[in-house]
């Protein structure tokens, strides 16, 4: 174990938020010049060291009526369909600076990168728990357990976390090795990692080790306290964990990612970039505004047929007169959900699913 070098990124792309653990996310215009996030340009979010596992480190399958299994990557590769899925995964944190900005939170203050659409290589969860015998069950819980030890309030624990037996059987959630085909870096779950489609980037766990089929879902406080939604009049002093929302799908959400806060851009005809997502349910629209909210313009879908757990690039073409303007990005799903004005309304102690209208200022010269 150790912090080290196991990050294989370019630091110039991104922006550290911690060192020990390592938590980074890039840079968003880097991040929006492509469809499919490479390895080399996702955001890394480790609550502990980063483990150094080998290849041939087991995974091993149990629980309830379960057959016992104990499964390399090389048996996984060897026994069951490969399959590639391109799906966001997005930290419940992400964006969580507009939420400091309305009062402090816990956490570290990511801005609009702790995010990224990846293409995975893995199998399918669901044909592993068919192989050993799960049969037509489909209540109780997959509790995952990883390599890596977190300290969480103030006390250590390996880390934990739970999905529905119903969630994991959809076919859609992987145990995974590559991201675009490379094999998993250490920093990202070495060597393999659960995938969670739609689901706040938490429950995707790194560096697995343990999957047990329970009828309670994981008491590790990975999944009993953190990641749970609290109402902005809670402040997390003395707060009753049982009583939060379990936080797994996410809501509608957009953000500009090209320019930034604070870029001086040269007056005139300007193109701005960003991404939206509604998982599942698709964005229908991308609305820009050019001055504070008060009018707003369509933008365009630059990834017009996007897989169904992807996020979607837009960019706007606009004039911009010399002066200071505040740009508005607001996404609505195709259920006509809106995401929400104002980041007070939304605040909570913890600082997760930062979902306001984004807004940035620029200087046009
Ligand atoms: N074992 C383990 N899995 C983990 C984490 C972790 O700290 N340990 N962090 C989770 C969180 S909060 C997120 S957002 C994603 C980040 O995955 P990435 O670092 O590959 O981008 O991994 C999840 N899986
Ligand atoms: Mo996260």
């Amino acid at each position: 174990m150790g912090y080290g070098r196991l990050h294989d990124i370019d630091e110039a792309d991104f922006i550290v938020r911690q060192r020990e653990p390592f938590n980074a996310e890039p840079r968003s215009q880097r991040l929006i010049e492509q469809y499919v996030t490479p390895q080399s340009l996702l955001y890394v979010r480790s609550h502990g060291a980063t483990p150094q596992l080998d290849e041939d480190h087991a995974l091993e399958v149990s629980g309830a009526d379960l057959r016992t299994a104990t499964l390399t990557l090389a048996d996984l590769k060897a026994s069951f369909p490969e399959r590639r899925i391109i799906s966001a995964m997005q930290c419940a944190g992400n964006r969580r600076a507009d939420l400091q900005s309305v009062r402090k939170t816990n956490g570290d203050p990511w801005d609009v990168g702790a995010i990224g659409n990846v293409d995975w290589t893995g199998v399918s969860l669901a044909d592993v728990l068919l192989a050993l015998g799960v049969g037509d069950r489909r209540d109780g819980y997959v509790v995952c357990t990883a390599a890596d030890v977190d300290e969480i309030d103030g006390e250590t624990h390996p880390y934990g976390i739970s999905i529905s037996l119903k969630r994991a059987m959809a076919g859609d959630v992987l145990i995974a090795w590559a991201i675009g085909g490379e094999p998993l870096s250490p920093a990202h779950g070495a060597p393999m990692r659960l995938v969670v489609p739609g689901y706040a980037g938490v429950r995707s766990a790194k560096w697995l080790t343990r999957i047990e089929l329970r009828d309670e879902p994981s008491d590790a406080p990975i999944q009993a306290k953190d990641y749970k939604l609290f109402p902005p009049d809670e402040d997390g002093s003395d707060v009753d964990w049982r009583t939060g929302l379990v936080i797994e799908a996410m809501p509608v959400n957009s953000a500009i990612c090209d320019p930034r806060d604070g870029d001086t851009l040269p007056a005139g005809m300007v193109t701005i970039y960003g991404y939206a997502l509604a998982y599942g349910r698709r964005v229908a629209r991308v609305d820009l505004s050019l001055d504070g909210g008060a009018c707003w313009v369509r933008a365009q879908f630059i990834d017009e047929d996007a897989a169904p757990d992807a996020w979607q690039r837009w960019q706007c073409t606009a004039e911009l007169a010399p002066g200071r303007h505040q740009l508005v990005v607001r996404a609505i799903d195709e259920a006509g959900q809106l995401q929400p004005e104002c980041a007070q309304d939304v605040w909570n102690f913890a600082g997760y699913l930062s979902t306001a209208w984004h807004r940035i200022t620029v200087d046009a010269q």
